[in-house]
């Protein structure tokens, strides 16, 4: 047993509690895999189709079956609608996440969503400015920046207004290429047109409208929910804390927050160190109230207020397994329907909160803004008085938890530097740093958790590349300790001097997934300072673990944005030879970038590095 838990985990305190899971005879997200295998070849594929009730209709991969739907598809036409329908549910999970915040922007300016503030002014105001917004009395500017943001989801006419943050060659390749994003609603809703029966049947026609949609996500959605999350939350600043599960506390009621929204975790946070909660706490035998975040959520409150961080995706039900959370807080994206029925197993509260989320087993507590911090105490309130339900007997918190220094923000980034990224250009130039690669993404337990993350983030120090981390990639990265400055000693030596002088970790913590945007901006702002355009950048992007529709959305507009991007899972193509040309070969032609699939870390860092490098070259850079 000892084997095969090593197989599903490079994570200490992840194997040691799985052993713990199996012990209990408890399943978890790894046993429920391999019940699924061997998983079906034309789902892996992407070539069967239930698109309308002719189907479910599918094709023959070795040629001797049939070759078309029942419509006439062919598997070009399945696969790359099929591609087109994860990009938009992707794509849907950005824009609703950002529409929430700008509307929660919008009730705190008129006094609705009173426990909300500004903490951001000087952010509102240059936001404000980009959306040309000049009048600034009595609210009125911020009020019409919440409506202009609003107007950027269902606008009829021009373009995502933060698309304007491209470098201007960018924008005329998209233009020319009739995919700059309309508004975010429109393309996603097109994206269900065109894969309805019988409408978009050009796999290259399909996949363009794909990169539009996956654009209105990065330099749309994901930048607006970024945006907003700062100015209400403030804008993150390197700070420490720690990863892993260990950082669960033996002798205080924990709870953790779980999933994407900073709307629901920032109120839990502020409720949970109320000193009328903690002196509740006391009074039930508890040393405190200790808040730990999973997946998303946990990266938002960790990069603004360093709450430490209990795990990544795969870590979610083995958190319950402890035997020590009062409540696992729950609103939306990543979380595991399983996690009522675990948790029914344990005195752990599941509660849900989003009214867009319910789930089995789960104790609803649904959150409004208007009462956002009455909501919150009472959450906090029930995980309290369900301390004393603990079973001590049954607790067993692994010990393992790693330092780490997180909230690299474009800012924190920019002051870290001086206030101007010369000296990050002048380390690439000079050789020191040799570029820049964004590793980002899930777990998945087609991967052992977080080898996938931890062996390529490693391989790309050690040459010099510095990374740039967010999502669960960022959370692996901060359990194997290289969120640490003194992980500067694992990089080479260009990087570690960079490193070492600045005193920052030579993988920098930038935040949730939607923060990808932040990575965007990072690399629109080279590249202008460069005078060239994003795909002449010596950067590449990886998401060794990736498994979310999510990750789609977001792998297609950062190759649209010219990014070079390395898959560590296969993404469901290979049934069509066509779009899997188009995505590894025929993109590069049209935005300079494409998709590689490398499920081995350390070949995958080969590419990295050998893309790097010719760009490197192509600028004239040494190599
Ligand atoms: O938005 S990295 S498993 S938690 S989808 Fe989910 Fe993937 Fe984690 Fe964050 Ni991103
Ligand atoms: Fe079959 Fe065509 Fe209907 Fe898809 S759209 S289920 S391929 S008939």
């Amino acid at each position: 047993m000892a084997n095969k838990t090593a197989t599903e985990s490079i994570d200490p305190a992840t194997t040691k509690m799985l052993l713990e899971a199996r012990r209990a005879g408890l399943e978890t997200v790894w046993d429920r895999f391999n019940k699924q295998q061997p998983q079906c070849g034309f789902g892996q594929l992407g070539i069967c189709c239930r698109n309308c009730n002719m189907g479910p209709c599918r094709i023959d991969p070795f040629g001797d079956g049939p070759d078309k739907g029942v419509c006439g598809a062919t598997a070009d036409i399945i696969v790359a609608r099929n591609l087109l329908r994860m990009i938009a549910a992707g794509a849907a999970a950005h824009a609703d996440h950002a529409r929430d915040a700008v509307i929660v922007f919008k009730e705190a300016l008129e006094g609705r969503a009173r426990s909300y503030q500004i903490r951001d002014e000087a952010k509102l105001r240059e936001l404000a400015a980009e959306y040309n917004i000049s009048s600034w009395g009595e609210q009125g500017g911020a009020a019409d920046l919440a409506n202009a943001l609003l107007s950027d989801f269902g606008r009829q006419e021009g373009y995502v207004t933060l698309t304007r943050r491209a470098p201007e060659k960018r924008r005329k390749i998209w233009e020319s290429l009739g995919i700059s994003p309309r508004g975010i609603d429109r393309e996603i809703v097109e994206c269900m047109h065109r894969t309805h029966m019988g409408v978009d049947n050009d796999p290259l026609h399909i996949l363009q409208h794909g990169l539009r949609t996956s654009i209105a996500d990065g330099w749309g959605s994901s930048m607006i929910a970024t945006e907003v999350q700062d100015i209400l939350f403030g804008t993150p600043s390197p700070r420490r804390s720690e990863a892993n599960l260990g950082v669960l506390k033996e002798d205080e009621v924990n709870i953790i927050v779980h999933g994407h929204e900073p709307i629901l975790s920032e109120m839990i946070v502020e409720a949970a160190s109320d000193p009328e909660m903690i002196k509740l706490a006391k009074s039930v035998g508890a040393n405190g109230i200790n808040v730990a975040g999973i997946c998303c959520t946990g990266n938002e409150v960790l990069m603004r207020h360093g709450i430490p961080v209990a795990g990544n995706f795969l870590q979610q039900e083995l958190a319950v397994i402890t035997g020590a959370v009062e409540a696992m807080v729950v609103d939306v994206q990543c979380i595991m329907p399983s996690l009522g029925g675990l948790a029914a197993c344990y005195h752990t509260k599941f509660i849900s909160t989003s009214p867009k989320a319910e789930f089995p087993g789960a104790l609803r507590m649904e959150f409004s803004e208007e009462r956002a911090a009455e909501i919150a105490r009472e959450i906090v309130r029930t995980a309290v008085e369900n301390y004393p339900k603990r079973d001590r007997g049954r607790v067993l918190i692994p010990r393992e938890r790693s330092e780490c220094m997180v909230g690299f923000s474009v800012e924190a980034i920019l002051k870290a530097l001086g206030g101007t990224p010369q000296p990050l250009i002048d380390a690439i130039v000079n050789g020191s740093i040799k570029g820049i690669a964004a590793v980002v993404g899930c777990n998945n337990p087609k991967v052992p958790h977080d080898h996938g993350h931890v062996n390529l983030v490693r391989e790309l120090i050690r040459n010099n590349v510095l990374v740039v981390t967010t999502g669960c990639n960022a959370i692996a990265c901060a359990k194997a300790g290289l969120l640490r400055p003194a992980a500067a000693k694992e990089a080479g030596d260009g990087l570690r001097g960079v490193c070492e002088s600045l005193g920052v970790p030579p993988v920098l913590h930038m935040g949730s997934c939607v923060d990808i945007s932040r990575i965007l901006v990072v690399a629109a702002a080279i590249a202008n300072k460069l005078g060239v355009d994003i795909s002449d950048l010596p950067v590449a992007g990886a998401a060794p673990e990736w498994m979310s529709e999510k990750a789609v959305s977001i792998g297609a507009y950062v190759v649209a944005s010219g990014v070079f991007t390395v898959l560590g899972t296969v993404p469901p193509v290979l049934g069509s030879p066509v779009v899997t040309r188009i995505l590894t070969k025929d993109l590069g032609d049209a935005v300079g970038a494409t998709f590689a699939v490398e499920p081995d870390p350390f070949k995958a860092s080969k590419l990295i590095i050998e893309h790097i490098e010719s760009k490197r070259r192509a600028l004239g850079l040494k190599v």
